[in-house]
């Protein structure tokens, strides 16, 4: 049969080979081939844009939002809308045109540089020739598309930084000159190169966000979240953005309508910023792919920030709400730029006429094990390594996703000896972060640092360990990583953690279907990078 598309960009690819007819996540193939268009000619206007910096000129903050919201629009579950995709396409088409008159010398532009065309049809058959597949050599294209998708997951990071008024310049250049630099014919070894510069600037991005949060909401510190519901009826936040969370807290005073969290904005309740909010109640379900059952079951309007968006059934269709770069066609999507107060007057009058939440289950969970409060507690920490109550530390960071081999990971946490401890960030922690798995005198055995993003935490909690062991390499640590990947956030996240020079890592639960098989033996000998293989074996090779 035609292929219809192409996208391998994430771990539930169809066949762990590549989605062609259409999305495992429900993208259709337009939607699809519109986003390899979005991505190409954003690739065509950075290369504008890293020529005018070139020249001495200044390239303003417009154009790099415009960059980062486009890449975090690819993003998997981020965006199925193909009209707000069409139109991100001719809003770059626009910032290209009106860049290129501002260049002192246009020669030798790509032609994605130079594509100008707003017929949608036109751009739609376009769009089937510079797809993922346009590049033949598949060791070339492999490292082209691990390199884009670590830079759709530090876009996505930059730009929750820039809501908070943080920028770095010297990131979006980065950004922008490797889209550019994609464009052109590259080696392998400049490729490789590319990639761990990609990485390095990951650390940059998660760390250029860690300190607009935590500068804006204060440090993440031990709070005990509630998972019951109460009698108001309430909203439900989903994703990654803290600014929209906390505009929504703000709106919602003294309305009678509660809001809890859901998956990713678990997190947000260890901020101190945050707890002032006397509706802010707790959290609600699980990781994204729970979506179905749980936002049926929640009775009330749920507000969804960033991925992962899942197709919404009919019983809760008109109360999802998009906002930011995440869109469904027919979801009610709240609009509001940088530096403008959203408008969720809507979503809370809706609130107020729905049933009170259906309660999922009771008591509670821990977290807020970001990096200071770690060092608050290093001492007890380091003294629990020496005396030896602490053998081993599990890096568990990542993605949680609907399939079945999942399960692995609940199953390798309940049977990691009860003298190791696991750090986990990201919704992978929903596989077992309610197991009740203790404590070590008083440190629990899970300790959770916060979104994906904060997997930042945890490499600095590493890097600290190293030099309070007086240690000369982060690999001599009694720390071994077992990290589930889903989509392009993780890749950034690994990225990263190779930059920081961690080997050794296993990744799961398969190696991403973009990795060639050269690129994977680059990585397998270069960094001891890993697969997965059952519940036994791996505790036995992970904490001997
Ligand atoms: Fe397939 Fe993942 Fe791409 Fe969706 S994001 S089309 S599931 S590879
Ligand atoms: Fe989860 Fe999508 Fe990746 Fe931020 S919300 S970790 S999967």
């Amino acid at each position: 049969m035609d292929s219809k598309m192409f996208c391998y960009q994430c771990q539930e690819t169809a066949r762990n080979s590549g989605c062609t007819l259409a999305g495992v996540c429900g993208k259709s193939a337009e939607v699809s081939n519109l986003m390899d268009m979005l991505v190409w000619v954003t690739k065509g206007l950075s290369q504008v844009s890293t020529r005018l910096r070139s020249e001495g000129k200044d390239v303003g903050s417009e154009v790099n939002h415009l960059v980062t919201f486009n890449l975090f629009s690819t993003i998997t579950n981020a965006n199925f809308d193909d009209q707000a995709i069409y139109t991100r396409i001719l809003l770059t088409i626009d910032m290209k045109t009106r860049l290129i008159a501002q260049l002192a010398d246009a020669s030798n532009l790509s032609e994605a540089a130079l594509y100008v065309e707003s017929d949608r049809r036109t751009i739609e058959d376009k769009a089937r020739s510079i797809g993922v597949l346009s590049e033949k050599n598949e060791d070339i294209r492999s490292l082209k598309e691990l390199i884009t998708y670590g830079l759709k997951g530090v876009s996505a990071y930059s730009k929750h930084a820039n809501v908070l008024i943080k920028d770095d310049e010297a990131l979006d250049s980065f950004i922008q000159s490797s889209l550019a630099a994609l464009l052109e014919k590259k080696s392998v070894d400049e490729l490789v190169a590319l990639t761990l510069e990609t990485g390095k600037w990951g650390v940059t991005g998660m760390a250029l966000l860690d300190s607009a949060n935590t500068g804006a909401y204060g440090n993440p510190e031990i709070t005990e979240v509630k998972l019951g519901v109460g009698k108001n009826p309430g909203i439900l936040i989903s994703g990654h953005d803290l600014r929209d969370l906390k505009m929504l807290l703000e709106q919602t005073q003294g309305t009678g309508v509660d809001v809890y969290t859901h998956s990713e904005m678990l997190p947000a309740h260890y901020y101190p910023a945050f707890k002032k909010y006397p509706n802010f109640v707790g959290n609600y379900g699980n990781a994204w792919w729970k979506q179905k059952q749980e936002f049926a079951s929640f009775n009330g309007p749920i507000l969804m920030t960033t991925n992962c968006i899942v197709a919404p059934d009919a019983s809760y269709k008109d109360r999802i709400f998009t906002t930011g770069a995440t869109g469904f066609p027919g979801v009610k999507h709240i609009g509001g730029d940088i530096g403008e107060t959203k408008d969720f007057s809507q979503i809370i009058e809706m609130a107020k006429k729905c049933e009170a939440p259906t309660e999922l289950e009771t008591g509670k969970l821990v977290g807020g094990f970001a990096h200071n409060q770690v060092f608050a507690l290093a001492d007890k920490v380091v003294d629990a390594v020496k005396s030896g109550a602490i053998k081993k530390f599990v890096v568990m960071a990542g993605c949680d996703g609907r399939s079945k081999s999942r399960d692995y990971y609940t199953e390798f946490a309940k049977a990691l000896p009860k003298d190791t401890v696991i750090l986990t960030a990201g919704c992978a922690k929903y596989k077992y972060i309610k197991l009740n798995l203790g404590d070590i005198g008083g440190i629990p055995r899970v300790l959770d640092a916060g979104q994906c993003n904060d997997s930042y935490s945890l490499a600095l909690i590493a890097l600290k360990l190293k030099e309070v062991f007086a240690l000369d390499d982060i690999n001599e640590l009694p720390i071994a990583y077992n990290i589930a990947w889903y989509e392009q956030k993780a890749v950034i996240v690994l990225l990263a953690l190779l930059s920081l020079g961690v080997k050794n890592i296993h990744l799961g639960p398969t190696l991403p279907a973009f990795l060639s098989p050269n690129v994977a033996n680059v990585l397998v000998e270069n960094f001891g990078i890993a697969g997965i293989s059952n519940v036994e074996d791996d505790i036995s090779l992970l904490v001997g």
